[in-house]
């Protein structure tokens, strides 16, 4: 899957001024850049929201996350997405779900905009399955003659407050296709996706969401963990910029920051072999590349050599976090895009990437790293970035294609909340008894499953003292029967493996 090569001509950019090289297209299956496909989203805009869970202890309500997820795939991930809402809880949100069965992007847009309006307000959006997207077109100079390109656009969903609008079908631009961006162009909100239904290469849809939600979710428990280190691999293009991404990555992985951008180091081989396998938590690489991958310039002889995406899924690196400058590398309307294999691949490997559906790609992101280290979420981090270099002049053609591909309400390791202390709670009524405790998962359980013993004299010392109760996974248990005006008393075991039970930690 690696062995493709061809000769790379150069750095031919010239008159960029203070930009660096942008990330341009290669690929060896495809020469050109295939342009888009008007998105076909149609129907009466229905959107149901999930119930909240009455027996959900309320957690300190701010910050909203909405989570939107495709309808049709909603019944088959429904406890994944029950776990994921606890989870955003746990860290502190309020968390609205939402059934999505038709309509178009400017429709799902306006019910987050009016979210957002709300006295809750709106911090970010989760978008699961295949949900409408909107393609952005524009002409664009990187030193040559001018060139048309168009792309999927989420900064879209991110300005809730901005005017878009296709005010031009002149070709090459496209009846269909948003061309113009005016008004507010601050984004107000983040937006992350989690498309699926176009990666074949990883199973069916539901399949690959719950395994992504089931690691998504070891990983906030910290039952999966990598090295707290993070490398930075800029091909020959970037070399350059080592020392600065090096500087700025540092700020979230203290000294632990390998900087890897000798012209003649960096090389596909290197990168795969002695990289890769290296579980750092985040590996940010600058290269050329496209959808179906990315690859290095090695001199001696002078070659660019294709690293194919596929070996994110084959090699399963033990990495959560993925910043991809290469050319429409998170180009989620692409079939297998590499942003979509790293973070999905249902082995243990890939949470987030960030990176851009067009040319380009993220720099100038010392305000990203700051705000990660500043302790916020990636997404938080995303949008403080995109305001602060948004007014750029340079800022159409190398940031309205960037994308988060994943959930983007996660922190990087060093800031992930401490484990939950487990607590059993009573309540008493007239002949009953309410029991309800943590999720042992929190509390950095494998499994949720719990015993509980009562005792009418003394506390269950062990699993043969008293009366067994309760044997299962739900989280809280009404006792009946109970012989009032007297003293009930309740031990509680929980399990790594459903078999063998001991004290909460
Ligand atoms: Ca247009
Ligand atoms: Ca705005
Ligand atoms: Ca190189």
């Amino acid at each position: 899957m690696v062995a493709s090569v061809a000769i790379w001509i150069g750095t031919a950019f010239d008159g960029l001024g203070q930009q660096p090289m942008p990330s341009r297209w290669w690929s060896p299956s495809q020469p050109e850049r295939p342009h888009l496909e008007v998105p076909s989203y149609e129907g009466l805009f229905v959107m149901d929201e999930v119930p909240a869970d009455p027996v959900a202890v309320a957690a300190a309500a701010s910050s909203r996350i909405c989570v939107v997820v495709e309808d049709a795939l909603y019944a088959s991930i429904s406890s994944g997405i029950s776990q994921l809402s606890e989870d955003l809880k746990a860290a502190g949100h309020s968390t609205a779900i939402y059934r999505f069965t038709s309509g178009n992007a400017q429709n799902l847009r306006s019910y987050l905009a009016a979210r957002y309006n709300e006295a809750a307000s709106l911090e970010g959006a989760i978008l699961i399955g295949n949900l409408p997207y909107v393609v952005y077109e524009l002409l664009q100079n990187w030193g040559g003659a001018d060139e048309y390109e168009d792309f999927a656009c989420d900064i879209f969903y991110m300005d809730l407050n901005g005017t878009w609008r296709d005010t031009n079908a002149t070709p090459p631009f496209v009846q269909g296709k948003l061309d113009t961006w005016t008004g507010d162009k601050a984004i107000e909100i983040w937006v992350s996706r989690i498309r699926v239904d176009n990666l074949g290469r990883l199973g069916s849809p539901d399949q690959v969401v719950n395994a992504y939600l089931t690691k998504n979710h070891a990983y906030r428990v910290r039952n999966w963990k990598s090295s707290v280190k993070a490398l930075s691999y800029n091909d020959d293009d970037w070399a350059n910029l080592g020392p600065s991404d090096r500087d700025a990555i540092d700020t979230v992985y203290p000294e632990t920051t390998a900087m890897v951008n000798g012209t003649n180091e960096t090389t596909m081989a290197d990168y795969r072999d002695h990289r890769l396998p290296q579980s750092f938590e985040l590996i940010s690489t600058r290269s050329h590349g496209s959808p179906g991958g990315h690859g290095y310039i090695q001199h001696n002889p002078s070659q660019y050599v294709f690293f194919d995406a596929t070996n994110y899924v084959s090699m399963t690196p033990n990495s959560q976090f993925y910043s991809f400058f290469v050319c429409s590398g998170a180009d989620y309307s692409a079939a297998n895009n590499l942003a979509g294999l790293a973070v999905f691949s249902t082995n243990r490997s890939g949470l987030l990437a960030w990176g851009s559906t067009k040319t380009g790609g993220m720099w100038n992101d010392d305000s990203f790293y700051g705000a990660l280290a500043g302790r916020e979420s990636f997404g938080q981090a995303f949008r403080t970035w995109f305001n602060t270099n948004r007014q750029a002049g340079w800022a159409p053609q190398w940031w309205y294609g960037m994308v988060l591909i994943g959930d983007a309400s996660l922190h990087p390791s060093p800031h992930v909340a401490p484990l939950h202390t487990f607590r059993l709670n009573a309540v008493a009524l007239t002949n009953q008894v309410v029991l309800n405790w943590t999720d042992p998962l929190l509390c950095g359980m494998s499994t949720n499953i719990i015993q509980i013993r009562h005792g009418t004299a003394t506390y269950p010392a062990n699993l043969a003292d008293g009366e067994s109760i309760y044997l299962g996974t739900n989280r809280f248990f009404m006792h009946s029967n109970v012989t009032a005006g007297s003293t009930h008393y309740y031990t509680i075991w929980v399990s790594h493996d459903g078999s063998t039970f001991f004290a909460p930690p």
